[in-house]
């Protein structure tokens, strides 16, 4: 086999929160008279939350605003994004990504996921993946966020293996940049299927089994 682990990105890869996440930041960018649309969201793919503030803080007209203000700001948008994900369930998973996790699994590979969310706990906790992963790696585990690998890195780190052993799946432009400054290779899918520096361009998430 070509690797000896996979490391799976959360959102846009095994589940799609990223409407939950426009949504939720639309309602705050709304109330801040911002303004904010799907083509200002694309640059927030698997960029972490304080930094996806600042992306929409750029258009921002109004009184200065203190740390300790977007701090409050950010808390706002991810208690409206939370609200979205208790609504989530079993049914949110697909059979594809479920028969291809179970088919990788069988193969004898490590899974891990590399997030940069803090929710990534609960999120796998409602879609009903709680414990089947080998290792987490999210956004409460790291200081840097995507494009930087230190995401990918502990996941590496945590499933015992090196970053060349590792492929890494990602939707995020962001995210595969992370991973070829990590030495993964990586595959795009979904937003980053066409990106040039992809290892791999996959059309559909069981194309990872032609991969590995
Ligand atoms: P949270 P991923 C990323 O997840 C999302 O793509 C990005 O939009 C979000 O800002 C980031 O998680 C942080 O999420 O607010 O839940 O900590 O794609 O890295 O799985
Ligand atoms: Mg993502």
């Amino acid at each position: 086999m070509k690797y000896k682990a996979v490391i799976f990105d959360l959102d846009g890869v095994i589940c799609f929160t990223d409407e939950y996440h426009y949504l939720a930041w639309k309602e705050l960018a709304d109330e801040l008279n911002i303004p904010f649309d799907r083509t200002i969201n694309e640059r927030l793919r698997g960029v972490s939350r304080m930094d996806s503030l600042e992306i929409i803080l750029e258009k921002y007209t109004g009184p200065a605003l203190s740390d300790e203000e977007k701090e409050r700001l950010a808390t706002k948008k991810n208690d409206i994004y939370r609200k979205s994900l208790e609504k989530m369930s079993p049914a949110d998973l697909s059979d594809e990504v479920k028969e291809t996790l179970n088919a990788l699994r069988n193969k004898g590979l490590k899974l891990a996921i590399g997030s940069s969310s803090k929710n990534t706990k609960f999120i796998l906790q409602r879609i009903g993946l709680e414990g089947f992963f080998d290792a987490i790696s999210d956004g409460t585990n790291i200081t840097r966020s995507k494009p930087d690998p230190e995401v990918f890195l502990k996941a590496a780190e945590f499933v015992l293996e090196e970053p060349k052993d590792c492929l890494v799946i990602e939707d995020a432009e962001a995210g595969i940049d992370a991973a070829v400054a990590g030495g993964f290779d990586g595959a795009g899918i979904g937003s980053a299927a066409k990106y040039s520096k992809a290892t791999y361009h996959l059309s559909s998430f069981k194309d990872i089994l032609k991969y590995v």
